[in-house]
């Protein structure tokens, strides 16, 4: 087998579910009898702000009641300790990889804890509510202020540097993530044609699991630091 240097880790919900942070598919996973696709949009934020906002300013507030469990914790000893290339790309709006002490990270759908400026284009650091319409830090317009979340139809961030990365790797591990939102979803497929080995770690296969060369069915807590010890 040839000799692992560079690794990609693409994390979803699942690497939260255990600090309790609620995933996203499944029978019961609405929001106030929403679903996901209804309320992570451009055109459901033009139809209905305040209930985005809502949706929004509610999971900022939860992230006070959580802590990063033993996977998050885990990835963490990895990009402390592994001397070759690596990127976790998350997929995530928690802060919970950072908290446990990630470094290598990227959050290619956004972030909770920043909000975006529509007036000036700012994005900014943000732990308060944004539905009663607070100012933005840089210009000062009142009311103007987005989560900075990638909704349906919005191009995640850093889409080149994921890219050259899977190009570059030799290892592309996917944690937690059911395999139903693209781009993400495609990373097996381009790390697999690249070259690189490729792990699934998930509580169940997930849709594009065929794809991996290997796959450990289990919670995250248990499965990923068995990998990285
Ligand atoms: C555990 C566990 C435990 C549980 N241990 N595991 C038709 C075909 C193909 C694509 C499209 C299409 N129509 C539209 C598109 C594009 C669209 C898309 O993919 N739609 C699909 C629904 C089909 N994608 C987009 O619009 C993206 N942008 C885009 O494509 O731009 C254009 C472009 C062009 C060219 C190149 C590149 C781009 C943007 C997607 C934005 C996604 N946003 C969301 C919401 C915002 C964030 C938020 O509010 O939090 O991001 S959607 C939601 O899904 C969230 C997640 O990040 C994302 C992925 O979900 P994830 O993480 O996989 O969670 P779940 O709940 O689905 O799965 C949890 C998994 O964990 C399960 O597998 C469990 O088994 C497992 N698990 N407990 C281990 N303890």
């Amino acid at each position: 087998m040839q000799a692992i240097r560079s690794i990609v880790v693409l994390t979803g919900a699942g690497i939260s579910a255990e600090s309790g942070v609620a995933t996203f598919r499944g029978p019961d996973r609405l929001w106030e009898g929403h679903r996901v696709e209804d309320v992570a949009t451009p055109e459901a934020f033009a139809r209905n702000p305040v209930l985005v906002q809502a949706f929004y300013d509610a999971r900022r507030a939860k992230l006070a009641e959580v802590e990063p469990n033993a996977a998050h914790e885990a990835l963490a000893r990895l990009d402390a300790h592994w001397p070759g290339d690596l990127l976790i790309v998350t997929q995530n709006v928690d802060d919970l990889h950072e908290r446990a002490g990630a470094k290598r990270l990227l959050h290619m759908h956004g972030e909770l804890k920043s909000a975006w400026c529509l007036a000036c284009d700012a994005r900014m650091p943000w732990d308060a509510p944004i539905s009663d319409g607070p100012s933005c830090t840089v210009c000062n317009a009142p009311g103007h202020l987005r989560p900075d979340i990638v909704w349906f139809g919005e191009m995640p961030y850093e889409m080149e540097r994921i890219d050259r990365a899977l190009m570059d790797a030799d290892l592309f591990v996917s944690i937690g993530t059911s395999g139903a939102v693209y781009p993400a979803a495609g990373y097996v497929q381009t790390a697999r044609y690249a070259g690189a080995r490729t792990l699934e770690l998930n509580l169940e296969p997930s849709l594009g699991s065929v794809f991996f060369h290997e796959s450990r069915i289990g919670p995250a807590g248990r499965l990923v630091p068995e990998w990285v010890e």
